[in-house]
């Protein structure tokens, strides 16, 4: 088995689309008990827009709370901050990487669209992600549409550091995940749920189920009112094929539904019943921070033991 690798940036409160994307099939490819799967909170990169550091510090909590509540508690937690070879190798593969390369980057592009300074954070990020995969030396990287071109960036850089200083570096292959679930926003149903878009149309996962209910019942259909309204047709009906996919997602079905209202009741309920234990799991683990603190801590010290000799290769490779 290959070491599989994920970060989630504590840019805002955790969705649903986090869930269903990320921490359930995170959940899934977790070994017995193994440092295979690691799993980490890229604090670094919720710093490359302006931020509040208190209120850094209190998403990065929830999040090492929530990763733990959604069961990811076999797997190597850490945190991209605790673990200094990310930053140390990051400076290393800046001085591989050029900044016409960067340049194209399409988040960039988008993020700094309008601004008329960004964080040279902003600009380099790219490269802090490509140190968070290369350091791990993951076979492959699965990743959705928005951030392939920064992992073809990787396996650039890779290349170019390995012909250029010796072979430290695994180049990982990009692999498209099978379709999962694509949460969309409630209230804009043909963009995602964005955990940094925190509106009507998001669901949280703290969210309390009078909330969920208010939100699912003003979530955008149409006005479609025939005996089949209730049927997925992404073009045609974004809003509606959205509360379906949601409620099969989160183990209820469609069938024998014929209107939007009944659809929401039982969306509702689905997601609600998803929600509460680990709304409970996660009520514990708050009342118990010192033991969050602990898991993430050991996980840590043990991505510091695995990524060192990495970085440490890579410096002598250079020169250092
Ligand atoms: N709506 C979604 N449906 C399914 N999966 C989703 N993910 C995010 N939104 C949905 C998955 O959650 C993980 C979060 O990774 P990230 O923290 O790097 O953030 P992101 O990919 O940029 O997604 P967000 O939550 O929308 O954050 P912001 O708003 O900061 O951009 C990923 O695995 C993602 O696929």
């Amino acid at each position: 088995m290959t070491t599989t690798l994920s970060l989630l940036t504590p840019s805002g409160r955790l969705t649903l689309g986090n869930l269903l994307g990320a921490l359930r099939p995170m959940a899934e490819r977790q070994g017995p008990t193994d440092d295979r799967a690691r799993y980490g909170i890229s604090d670094l990169h919720a710093m490359t827009t302006p931020h509040d550091p208190a209120l850094l510090r209190t998403r990065t909590r929830e999040l090492m709370t929530l990763l733990l509540a959604a069961g990811l508690d076999r797997a190597t937690l850490f945190r991209q901050s605790a673990v200094p070879a990310h930053t140390g190798l990051a400076y290393l593969l800046e001085c591989t990487a050029h900044t016409g390369e960067l340049n194209r980057m399409i988040q960039f592009k988008e993020k700094g669209r309008g601004v008329p300074s960004t964080r040279c954070s902003l600009f380099t990020y790219p490269v802090l992600m490509a140190a968070d995969i290369l350091l791990h030396r993951p076979a492959q990287v699965p990743v959705g549409d928005d951030q392939r071109q920064h992992v073809e960036l990787t396996r650039d850089l890779a290349l170019r550091f390995n012909a250029t200083y010796g072979p430290v570096f695994t180049v990982p292959e990009v692999v498209t995940p099978a379709a999962g679930a694509r949460v969309m926003d409630l209230a804009e149903p043909t963009r995602k749920m964005s955990k940094s878009v925190e509106g009507p149309g998001s669901i949280l996962l703290l969210d309390p189920p009078d909330v969920v209910r208010r939100k699912v019942a003003r979530a955008v259909t149409d006005s479609d009112t025939g005996p089949d309204a209730v049927r997925a047709d992404r073009e045609a009906k974004p809003g509606v094929t959205n509360l379906i996919d949601v409620l099969v997602a989160c183990g209820g079905s469609a069938e024998g539904l014929t209107t939007y209202g009944a659809l929401k009741a039982a969306v509702t309920d689905a997601v609600v019943a998803v929600l509460e234990p680990l709304q409970k799991r996660y009520v514990d683990l708050a009342a118990d921070p010192v033991h969050v603190d602990d898991v993430f801590a050991r996980g840590s010290a043990r991505c510091r033991e695995l990524t060192e000799p990495v970085l440490a290769d890579a410096r002598t490779a250079m020169g250092l």
